[in-house]
């Protein structure tokens, strides 16, 4: 694992920013604007730019009811990309469900796991990722985007979220995942409606009793857009939901939170600054009085 891979995940001090970077020509947040190879090329280079901490590359959109790339194309979408941006310097993630794209992405230089699936879609990516030891974001999930509108049933779905994830976490490690570099996700949107995705919202300190680094992708997703919008009227274009997603941000990194994903890192990185400024002003409880 490179050092800076490993300092990020040790990182307490404030919230860090993975910018999304969607290989994608039907992805619902971008609408495939960055699909040709130099316009893709370009975008990871701007979020690189703006500040990112991580940039999340990622070449399957996971939009609901999505069909999947084949893996031929999956590697022609997001390997030339991942390269570029970690020959820049930049600290790059996979976004895939399949080991064998998340091996030639390590191969040209990304060096952390983003595995929406959280390692249920491919059952060579746990032994894999114990193998390599790479750096594993593990998210909550219930199948593919063809089937996981009809899997958002609930009766309590904060500590079903939550009982789900301790499984998984635990059969993660079973698998030899070191479980110092794995971090946890709620999976806003994966199986779950509008309310669900607010009650997660509502409870992201409990996230920490998973005892894992968490991370949380809210970014543009549809029930930020429904905000202020009537029940039969359609929801806010996704490009023009980055306030409501700023505002999903500053949540989670006063919840301390160690990571949001987003497609608008520059409003992010402001809005984590005033979080940070702040909170480097609270009182000291060791303090003499
Ligand atoms: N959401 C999307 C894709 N990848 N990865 C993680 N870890 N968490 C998420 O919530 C997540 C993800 C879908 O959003 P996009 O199509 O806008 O990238």
């Amino acid at each position: 694992m490179s050092t800076s891979a490993a300092e990020l995940l040790a990182q307490r001090d404030r919230t860090l920013v993975m910018g999304v970077v969607n290989v994608t020509p039907d992805s619902f947040s971008d609408g495939g604007e960055w699909f040709e190879l130099a316009a893709a090329l370009a975008h990871g280079r701007e979020v690189f730019e703006a500040g990112a901490d991580i940039v999340d590359v990622g070449g399957e959109s996971t939009r609901p009811g999505a069909e999947r790339p084949s893996v031929e194309e999956e590697l022609r979408r997001v390997v030339p990309v991942v390269a570029d941006l970690a020959e820049r310097g930049a600290v790059v993630s996979i976004d895939t469900m399949r080991a064998q794209v998340a091996a030639a992405a390590v191969e040209v230089g990304a060096v952390i796991v983003n595995d929406v699936s959280g390692g249920l879609a491919d059952p060579e990516m746990v032994p894999w990722v114990a193998g390599v030891g790479a750096p594993y974001i593990a998210m909550h999930w219930r199948g593919h985007s063809t089937a996981m509108q009809s899997r958002a049933v609930y009766t309590d779905v904060v500590g079903e979220v939550l009982h789900e994830l301790e499984v998984r976490r635990d059969e993660l490690v079973a698998g030899g995942v070191n479980p110092d570099r794995l971090v946890l996700d709620p999976g806003l949107g994966f199986a779950k409606n509008a309310d669900h995705n607010w009650a997660l919202m509502a409870a992201l300190p409990v996230l920490h009793d998973l005892g894992q680094p968490i991370l949380l992708g809210a970014s543009r997703k549809t029930f930020l857009g429904r905000l202020g919008r009537a029940a039969s009227d359609a929801p806010r274009p996704a490009a023009e939901r980055d306030l409501e997603t700023t505002a999903t941000s500053v949540m989670a990194a006063m919840a301390g939170l160690w990571c949001v994903r987003v497609h608008d890192v520059a409003s992010t990185v402001r809005a984590l600054a005033v979080v940070e400024a702040a909170l480097l002003h609270l009182p000291d409880e060791d303090a003499a009085p």
